[in-house]
């Protein structure tokens, strides 16, 4: 491999740090994947499954305390404390490098360094971007493997030598009380230690491809965002591609997947996590997946919710913290509508019924893309796929419509700072709280959030033909506690609706908060959905949003001046056609 000196450079300093045993640079290949397999067979990182029916997959167990994201313990390093926002928490560079530097001084004593050079997005585009990590983690490397494209092809897609995000990952001695995950935006750097969880410590994810190319993306002019890439297909097989931002453990990876229902239409998966997306020279917004693979949630992932997810997860596949059969095949709540006789739980302990869940709740695959049923035949295509429409989705109960659109692009971007959901399993903390979640990037946006809402908002004018921005939640509860809407599948009819709405040929009636579904305009055929049910899924009920809305002057007040006067002007004008007094 043909190393830039800067690269060289940085490695040997990180190895001065934590002292490393011995150094090995990562090539990608086949070769190195097994042999990193079969280093962590023999220790007992990885338990084989049932070779016959799960082909070349593994079993990991996390350590019980490092199973999530923890974003108390996720810092933004920026120089200046505002330049991070308040919803970021933030450290100044030199006590981040002052505290982790104690963690990882001589932290990889005895173990091996190994050095991935990754690519983010597909080998020949302009809009992929390199990253070199260090970690010292054999399951961070089979990883990497399988959610980036490692060795060479990230080496000769650098721009200049110094072209590459540096992240520097140990596994410490796994305490969270010696865990940090540190973010430098101006460095280009990132510094993990403490925690060998993905999210933490897979660092071309959540670390690069989001927290650090969201700042990169507003200084080059493009946009990183936690948000899916599908094509929807209709029955003249014409394909509309949307991108669609949902909060972790909210079902982006299902309708990424999702098989139809409605005859005719089919949806095709290029992204489930993350997409970049820039303008192109005719002013079109066009999308990558910067990854290479999938690191879906295991829980509730079946045949029905899923089915290409489960036939995809037949081979390949690292799992972790999920439950094991007797069989040797891995098993999770919802796989199957009974849990099988013998199970050990995602702790290796015997599990009996009413003994808590079985597989983690937060319990993770990892799959290249390729194995996908779905994957779309553009999903690695250098130009990017021709963006038409973009989703804002969350979790809540009440208020929020199933699918509504916005009027147009600065209104959209509103609705999407507006946004609040109920948290998941995939962060440590509290289930089921409301908080403010803006555009599903409450975790991963790198730098001011307003700052974020003004980029956003400077992307309308380079756009001949801005994306329309819709606003969806599958998650509306009835009075009962049922959910008034079935998903999964069906969510095609929503889809439909998008993109007939983008065609300019379905219909649509105003609300004081966006464009809902005119009666009969969104398609029920054959569902067991009443249109009284449909109209109380779609209902805009002025109290509830007036309620709703009732604590975001504080949130954007946070952020002082800061807020773009776009974004308050909407509130204010939303409130309006509300009918506060
Ligand atoms: C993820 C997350 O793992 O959002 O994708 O937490
Ligand atoms: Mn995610």
């Amino acid at each position: 491999m043909s190393v830039t000196s800067v690269a060289e450079k940085w490695v040997e300093t990180t190895a001065g740090l934590t002292q490393p045993s011995r150094t090995v640079w990562c090539d990608g290949s086949k070769a190195e994947y097994d042999a990193t397999i079969e280093t962590m067979l023999s220790d007992g990182t990885l338990l084989p499954l049932n070779a016959k029916t799960y082909p070349n997959c593994y079993l990991h167990r996390s350590h019980p305390s490092d199973v999530a994201r923890t974003e108390q313990l996720t810092f933004i390093c920026s120089r200046e404390r505002d330049d991070a926002g308040p919803t970021n928490n933030w450290m100044s560079p030199a006590d981040g490098k002052g505290k982790a530097g104690a963690y990882l001084k001589g932290a990889m004593k005895g173990r091996t360094m190994y050095v991935i050079p990754y690519l983010m997005g597909p080998a020949g585009s302009s809009m992929s971007r390199a990253g070199i990590m260090v970690t010292d983690s054999a399951y961070v490397v089979a990883s990497m493997h399988l959610m980036t494209r490692v060795g060479q092809v990230a080496l000769s897609a650098m721009r200049r030598d110094d072209d590459f995000i540096a992240g520097l990952h140990s596994l410490g001695d796994l305490s969270p009380d010696r865990r940090l995950i540190l973010h430098f935006p101006e460095e280009k750097l990132i510094w993990s230690v403490g925690s060998g969880y993905g999210g933490n410590a897979l660092l071309g994810k959540k670390c690069h491809a989001l927290r650090i190319a969201s700042s990169q993306a507003r200084e080059e002019g493009w946009l990183a965002e936690h948000m899916l890439i599908i094509g929807v297909e209709d029955p003249e097989g014409r394909v509309t591609y949307l991108a669609g931002a949902m909060p972790s453990a909210s079902g982006k990876t299902n309708l990424a997947m999702a098989v139809s229902q409605l005859p005719g239409w089919r949806v095709w998966t290029v992204g489930d996590d993350i997409a970049w997306m820039h303008v192109d020279k005719t002013g079109q917004l066009r999308a990558i997946n910067p990854e290479r693979g999938f690191f879906g949630v295991a829980p509730n992932t079946s045949p029905k919710t899923n089915a290409n997810a489960t036939q995809m997860v037949r081979s390949n596949t690292i799992f972790t913290n999920v439950a094991l059969t007797a069989d040797r095949e891995p098993w999770w709540e919802g796989l199957t509508p009974e849990p099988p006789r013998g199970l050990e739980d995602w702790q290796g302990r015997p599990w009996s019924p009413g003994s808590g869940p079985a597989a983690h709740p937060n319990s993770r695959f990892t799959v290249p893309v390729h194995q996908c049923p779905s994957a779309s035949p553009s999903w690695e295509d250098p130009a990017g796929v021709p963006i038409s429409g973009l989703i804002f989705g969350s979790r809540r109960t009440s208020v929020i419509p199933l699918v509504f659109e916005a009027f147009d692009w600065n209104h959209g971007v509103f609705l999407g700072s507006a946004m609040s959901t109920e948290t998941t399993a995939a962060i440590t903390g509290k289930v089921g709280v409301v908080r403010r979640d803006p555009m599903a990037m409450l975790p991963f946006c790198g730098y001011n959030m307003a700052d974020y809402f003004t980029h956003w908002l400077s992307m309308q004018p380079r756009l001949t033909r801005a994306p329309r921005i819709f606003r969806v939640n599958w998650f509306r509860k009835d009075a009962d506690g049922k959910f008034l809407w079935p998903g999964y599948g069906e969510n095609v009819r929503v889809l439909k609706w998008m993109v007939e709405r983008i065609r300019g040929n379905a219909g649509a009636t105003e609300t004081p908060v966006g464009f809902v579904p005119a009666e009969g305009a969104l398609d029920i055929n054959g569902l067991d959905v009443t249109p009284a049910r449909l109209r109380e899924a779609l209902r805009c009920d002025s109290g509830e949003w007036l309620a709703a809305l009732q604590d975001l002057d504080e949130f954007y007040g946070t952020f002082g001046s800061r807020v773009p006067a776009t974004i308050t002007r909407h509130l204010a004008e939303t409130r309006k056609k509300l009918g506060a007094r």
